[in-house]
């Protein structure tokens, strides 16, 4: 691997590409996205990791708005980029570099440009340094215990922290074993930790529920198992409870964010179900009120807030949105939380309505609204996250139309510009939203819309 990434940071190189230049990876989980990613490392080119499910209008905005200078993926973006490497071509094309690249050694250096939803209509850059990156998983290796022997199972997707840094970068520094699979399959994934002497597995809890439900104890068994770890939403008890009889094990959760890779973990001994665990060793964490004061007293339910080496630097020329983000150096984190009587922390629920979990995707709802809103039926609308048993929360979409605009209009509009993920699982066409005094749409009250209407 190391050697192949070093042919393609010389080709990058001899292409015109320099430290700190933009490169795209618009590919799905594959050799070619893990050799492209340590190959930009070497040479200190910034990584803008792509969902291989974007459509071509959010793979051109990134393109434009992190102003890459290349990509490699099967879906070229012709027009503005200069280097482009298709997968087709990525093997042949190495095999023939040789040459030098001059390496790049900066810690402070940027890594990963994420882009990722939030509160506004289109998503925000955030700049992850190396040292951020580092950092988090030097804490992480030592809590989970992660050594050189481990064999992890990687189905994640890797353009999210998720996969792309904590399990990725966590392969590479320990010099471990992976098996990376493509996507995600259940019943290959149950196969694979009963034949292939996996130890170690990481998913978001909506994989667990899908294990769970294919699961059958007269054909698997997890012997090799030693860790299996849980993130990116809340798991809940009862299917922490299901997947202790499925693995004999406690999952371990862990709690992170893009913007600050991982922040709290249960710790290796002592893991408590419900709970995100105890703050990381180099990271602090602190809960502030409303009025944005401290909040010193255990159980008592306030807004996290993080400090550390691991937490990023800003979005990406957006210093707005990045003053925003911070309060002092304490990143905010929109999550809800307390501090039980042990110090293990508990999350209780995010305190904007905009974002929605799905999957363990975070997905924006302004920037769904907005791709409706461009529809010529659609009059209003407003996209909220339901409850639902298997992805946790599924994007629904109440919408008022001129009578022109079905269901079906809608779901295809929307697939037509947006990642499959982030379409709405639901569309409820009503008369009105429901607003309150100052005439501002109540998301609250469509939330609690009852389950026999939107199943
Ligand atoms: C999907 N489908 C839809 C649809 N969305 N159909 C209609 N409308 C929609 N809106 C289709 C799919 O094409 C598929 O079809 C079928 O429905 C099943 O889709 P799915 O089950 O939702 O998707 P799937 O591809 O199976 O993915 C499930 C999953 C995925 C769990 C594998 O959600 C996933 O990879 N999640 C991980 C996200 C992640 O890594 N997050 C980390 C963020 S970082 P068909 O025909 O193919 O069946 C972070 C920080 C931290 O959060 O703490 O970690
Ligand atoms: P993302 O930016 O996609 O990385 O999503 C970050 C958000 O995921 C956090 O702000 C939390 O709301 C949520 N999250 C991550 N891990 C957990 C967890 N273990 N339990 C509950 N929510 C989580």
């Amino acid at each position: 691997m190391a050697r192949w990434a070093e042919r393609y940071a010389a080709l990058l190189h001899r292409r015109g590409i320099r430290a700190g230049d933009r490169v795209a990876l618009h590919l799905p989980n594959s050799p070619e996205l893990v050799v492209a990613l340590f190959g930009n490392h070497l040479l200190g080119v910034v990584t803008v990791p792509v969902t291989s499910a974007a459509t071509m209008q959010e793979l051109g905005y990134v393109a434009e708005r992190a102003e890459i200078s290349g990509l490699v993926g099967s879906d070229p973006y012709r027009g503005r980029v200069g280097m482009q490497l298709l997968k087709e071509e990525f093997w042949d094309t190495l095999q023939e570099q040789q040459g030098a690249f001059p390496e790049s050694d900066d810690p402070e250096a940027p890594a990963l440009l994420c882009f990722t939803s939030g509160t506004t209509a289109r998503p925000k850059g955030v700049l992850l340094t190396h040292r951020n990156i580092r950092s988090n998983l030097q804490d992480l290796i030592q809590v989970w215990q992660w050594t050189r022997e481990d064999r992890l199972l990687l189905t994640l997707p890797l353009f999210h922290v998720h996969g792309l840094v904590v399990a990725l970068h966590g392969w590479a520094m320990t010099g471990c074993q992976a098996i990376l699979t493509r996507k995600f399959d259940p019943a290959q994934i149950l196969d694979l930790l009963t034949h292939r002497g996996c130890t170690l597995f990481m998913g978001v809890p909506t994989m667990y529920h899908r294990m769970v439900s294919a699961f059958d104890r007269r054909v698997h068994s997890f012997g090799d198992l030693r860790l299996a770890i849980s993130g990116s939403a809340p798991m809940s008890v009862e299917l922490h409870r299901k997947c202790r009889e499925m693995t004999g094990q406690t999952i371990l959760e862990r709690y992170g964010m893009t913007e600050t890779i991982m922040i709290t973990s249960n710790p290796f001994h002592g893991r408590l179900p419900g709970s995100v665990g105890l703050p990381l060793p180099s990271v602090r964490l602190r809960l502030i009120d409303d009025q944005l004061r401290e909040i010193r007293e255990d159980k008592q339910t306030g807004e996290v807030c993080v400090r550390g080496p691991n937490v990023f630097g800003g979005y990406w020329k957006d210093p707005e949105a990045t003053s925003k983000a911070f309060l002092g150096d304490w990143l905010r984190t929109g999550d809800a939380g307390y501090r039980d009587e042990n110090g293990y922390y508990h999350l209780v629920g995010r305190l904007s309505v905009d974002l929605i979990k799905s999957g363990g995707y975070r997905i924006g709802s302004r920037e769904v609204e907005d791709v409706l809103e461009r529809h010529p039926g659609v009059r209003e609308v407003a996209v909220v996250g339901l409850p639902d048993p298997d992805l946790g929360e599924k994007v629904a979409a109440f919408v008022v139309t001129d009578g022109t605009a079905g269901e079906e209009d809608l779901a295809a509009h929307c697939r037509s510009a947006l990642a499959l993920f982030k379409c709405p699982r639901v569309f409820l066409i009503v008369d009105s939203l429901p607003r309150n005094a100052m005439g501002k749409v109540t998301k609250s009250v469509l939330k609690t819309t009852p389950r026999n209407v939107v199943d």
